[in-house]
């Protein structure tokens, strides 16, 4: 808003003083500087507010991460974790879409029309009272960027991002068909031209911050890295490959087994390893695809020794590849972790890593289809990780992406940040969401929710310090069907078309000890919170859109 001031105010003496008497000065002025002082303090926060590094990966298993109790290679996330915190109780929304939806905004994606409710159609775009975080970022004064996937409504800038390198072909790491920068679409990459999407999206990042660097250092950024990987199809440079190959040849039972061990033995969990549910294969089915993909795989988390050796061989290389999405994915973030540091902001910014859902049961073929002669991982092939290794990279929990029993639905969070978290190489078990990412941010930034519908997330700093009073009264899932509530220590959680299950997490984070015929009154407490949840979330949809 322009402000006149009267001109004779500013009229000065010979001297350059004001021509004003210290009464007339104090009359005059002192409102005045008030009015200012106010206005700065509405929209000039706190400085030096910290630059913010969120980093999604995309069907990352709970326990993949070496700091996680996994045997994949991953020093640079490692090295953050040494230096950071580490939540045990951290949950995303079990499937891309949803999980992208909610750390943006700061809701349930069913209150913001990114995921389906009981009765309603398919997802839509988001109500306009449901901005993403760069758009209140922005008026905190930050430069916002976005490099990788997106798997929202509308294109990154125009929701608020300044720079944005947008891969959306999912179905080709080495030659995306389509992609942006800046939301306008490049051409086609042709395969064999040395592309590879994970070096890709973090070039992007270094690049962005560069820039920033060179033109911007004065204001603080946002940036939003997001990895295609591990998300199949399982493509992977061949020498990646080629290192992880012989880690998997004793199979998915030996690498639960010992992933286990190293949960216990890092504090992440505790209670019983659950048993494999042999009956769970892939969420959606396609026998033509499975047919397409030969004797070697395997649909159901068979036993290893029950496999043929054929299908052993053939699996081993699926979870190689797996790996080696990952351990490039760590390398890759090395890079943009050293851009950090050239440019000196390592100290004052806020480095987030999580998964948008567990790891895949899912087998299909999809994109340019699988070529069985072709060597497993190269562009020509479409392969997934299945269910048998999927259950291996969600240890210790059951199921997987799409469900939200913890093995969907439960996430690594590390967070790092040496100027606002002073302790380092720390387990919080404080349960938290992917909806309480963007008040984190929002609080640091300085800035108060100007939401006309509350976000249910909370900010995460209290957590910084300590495990203290509890974020959350309960969290809430529905996805494909599937639903559950957590409250407290207790969880409800059912199946599409199951009945409802109950745990209690404190003793028994595994689920394997179903409560719910010696628990009835709490069940039926739960379920009518859950179903309360969701009528206020399909009302603020119906009234405030
Ligand atoms: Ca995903």
């Amino acid at each position: 808003m322009a402000c006149r001031l009267p001109v004779e105010w500013f009229a000065l003496d010979a001297g350059g003083l004001p021509t004003l008497g210290l009464r007339q000065f104090m009359i005059r002025f002192v409102p005045v500087l008030i009015f200012f002082l106010a206005a700065l303090q509405e929209q000039v926060p706190a400085k030096p507010q910290p630059n913010v590094l969120l980093i999604m990966a995309d069907d990352l298993g709970y326990s993949d991460l070496g700091c996680y109790g996994g045997e994949i290679k991953t020093p640079y996330l490692d090295n953050l974790a040494r230096g950071g915190l580490r939540y045990t109780h951290f949950y995303n929304t079990a499937r891309c879409w949803p999980t992208r939806a909610a750390l943006l905004t700061g809701y349930y994606a069913q209150q913001v029309g990114r995921d389906k409710l009981p009765g309603s159609k398919r997802r839509g775009s988001r109500p306009s009272w449901a901005p993403l975080v760069t758009v209140d970022l922005k008026r905190a004064g930050y430069r916002c960027y976005h490099a990788g996937k997106w798997h929202l409504d509308g294109m990154p800038m125009k929701n608020g991002f300044d720079r944005s390198y947008y891969l959306k072909d999912q179905g080709r790491f080495f030659s995306p068909q389509v992609h942006w920068k800046d939301d306008v679409r490049l051409p086609p990459v042709k395969r064999g031209s040395g592309y590879y999407g994970t070096t890709a999206v973090a070039d992007a990042a270094v690049n962005h911050l560069r820039e920033h660097a060179e033109t911007h250092a004065d204001k603080p950024f946002f940036h939003y890295l997001a990895f295609a990987a591990p998300h199949f199809p399982l493509h992977a440079p061949p020498e990646d490959i080629a290192r992880c190959r012989e880690r998997y040849a004793g199979g998915w039972d030996q690498i639960r087994a010992e992933r286990w061990n190293r949960i216990k033995k890092l504090g992440i969990a505790k209670g019983e390893l659950p048993a494999v549910e042999r009956g769970i294969g892939p969420p959606y089915h396609f026998p033509d695809h499975l047919k397409l993909l030969g004797p070697g795989e395997v649909n159901r988390p068979l036993p290893w020794n029950k496999l043929t050796p054929e299908q052993q061989v053939f699996q081993q290389d699926k979870m190689a590849i797996h790996a080696a999405m990952i351990e490039r994915m760590d390398q890759e973030l090395g890079r943009v972790f050293h851009q950090l540091r050239r440019m000196k902001a390592w100290e004052n910014t806020l480095i987030l890593f999580l998964s948008d859902n567990g790891a895949s049961a899912e087998i299909m073929v999809r994109a340019d289809g699988h070529d069985p002669e072709a060597p497993a991982g190269s562009a020509a092939t479409y392969l997934c990780l299945g269910p048998g290794w999927s259950t291996a990279c969600n240890t210790p929990f059951r199921r997987h992406k799409t469900w939200v029993h913890e093995g969907g639905c439960a996430s690594p969070l590390i967070v790092h940040w040496p100027r606002g978290i002073k302790e380092t190489g720390t387990l919080r078990h404080t349960p938290a969401h992917v909806i309480d990412i963007a008040p984190t941010l929002l609080g640091l930034a300085g800035l108060e929710s100007r939401r006309q519908v509350p976000s249910p997330g909370r900010t995460l700093s209290s957590t910084f310090t300590g495990d203290g009073k509890a974020l959350h009264a309960e969290l809430w899932w529905l996805h494909e069907g599937h639903r559950a509530l957590r409250q407290g220590d207790w969880k409800l959680v059912a199946a599409e078309g199951d009945p409802w299950e109950l745990y209690n997490l404190a003793e028994d984070r595994t689920e394997t000890r179903n409560l719910a015929t010696r628990h009835p009154e709490r069940v039926k407490a739960l379920e009518k919170r859950w179903e309360s949840m969701a009528d206020s979330f399909r009302e603020g949809l119906k009234t405030s859109r």
